[in-house]
């Protein structure tokens, strides 16, 4: 890389297009989907008939509230409540209502690299839950787990909801459970939701919507490189492409490209050419079963201690220590 190129990529994020545009073949990170706009296009996909992951897993914090919060119960010195990811809180809520009617000594920790989704649910958790301690933390998750495991006379529950861990391959999920481990103490927990194998169809359906929202969502790092880096994406050429592979349980999103194309990114100082059908590989959400979950646990130096599934057995949530 030229040192002009250098000083062009300033940002992690415009390394990233950089290098995957220019990869073949073509790819971009899917965590570059989620600017405000597309925060919003997600909670609308939560809200859709066909995404039934949401509602499977409310199903479960809702049906089970009282199990899960007694595994969570604090050694008399308290307990830390440590979310990563938290997005809008609906399901979280339901958990933290009962701790807090059941007189447990916790505060609730959500921790999100994204500023506006932190005032968003500290304002929404101080309307609706006011008895509920409130600690929020911006920034990176590490960062934050790494300062926390200094207060290790009180619980830890890390939790992450909404299987984010499908958003990483195997090896890269493996890599992130052991470090969580590695900011755990004796006593601490982790508590995440892991989206189960099932008929290929029901998991197509979720990510191929008919209203084409899911289209939009991950159309969306098109919009923000337009927008954030003065590019000139045409995105009605391209079309949302999703597969499942039944054998190894993951979910892939492109964009494919229905013509020849020619793209200036003006911030990069980049022309990138489009052959007809070519591809950007944009998502990957991992499916899994009790046996990769095993295996994943196993590598990373976790044990299972239990875990809770819906009435139809499409998602899980385990509880590890
Ligand atoms: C938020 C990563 C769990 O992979 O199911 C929804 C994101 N992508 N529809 C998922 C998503 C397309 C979602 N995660």
């Amino acid at each position: 890389m030229s040192t002009i190129t250098e000083t062009i990529l300033d940002t992690t994020f415009k390394k990233d297009v950089f290098n995957g545009l220019t990869a073949n073949p073509k790819y971009l990170y899917s965590k570059y989907i989620y600017d405000k706009r597309g925060d919003k296009l997600f909670r609308d996909i939560m809200a859709l008939d066909e995404y039934y992951l949401t509602d499977s897993e409310f199903e479960i914090l809702s049906f089970h509230t009282e199990a899960i919060s007694e595994l969570f119960r604090g050694n008399g010195k308290g307990m830390d409540l440590i979310e990563l990811g938290a997005g809008d809180g609906k399901k979280t809520k339901v958990l933290l209502s009962y701790l807090s009617k059941n007189y447990y000594d916790f505060v609730y920790k959500p921790i999100d690299i994204s500023e506006n989704a932190i005032d968003l649910l500290t304002a929404n958790l101080q309307h609706e839950l006011p008895k509920v301690q409130v600690d929020a933390e911006i920034g990176e998750y590490f960062e934050v787990l790494e300062r926390l495991k200094q207060f290790n006379s009180r619980k830890k529950v890390i939790m992450l909801l909404g299987s984010n861990i499908g958003n990483l391959l195997h090896p890269r999920a493996i890599d992130f459970l052991s470090r969580l481990k590695e900011t755990m103490n004796a006593g601490d927990l982790v508590f995440m939701g892991f989206d189960q194998k099932k008929d290929p169809q029901t998991i197509l359906n979720a990510y191929n919507d008919p209203k084409g929202v899911t289209a939009e969502f991950n159309k969306n790092l098109l919009h923000r490189i337009n927008s954030e880096m003065n590019a000139n994406f045409d995105t009605g050429k391209f079309k949302h492409w999703e597969v499942y592979d039944p054998e190894t349980g993951t979910a892939k999103s492109y964009l494919v490209a229905t013509e020849k194309m020619v793209v200036n990114i003006e911030a990069l100082d980049l022309t990138v050419h489009f052959d007809p059908w070519e591809t950007i590989h944009t998502e990957i959400s991992q499916k899994y079963d009790d046996k990769v979950v095993q295996w994943l646990a196993e590598e990373s130096g976790l044990a299972i201690v239990t875990s809770f599934s819906d009435s139809k057995n499409y998602y899980k949530d385990f509880v590890f220590c």
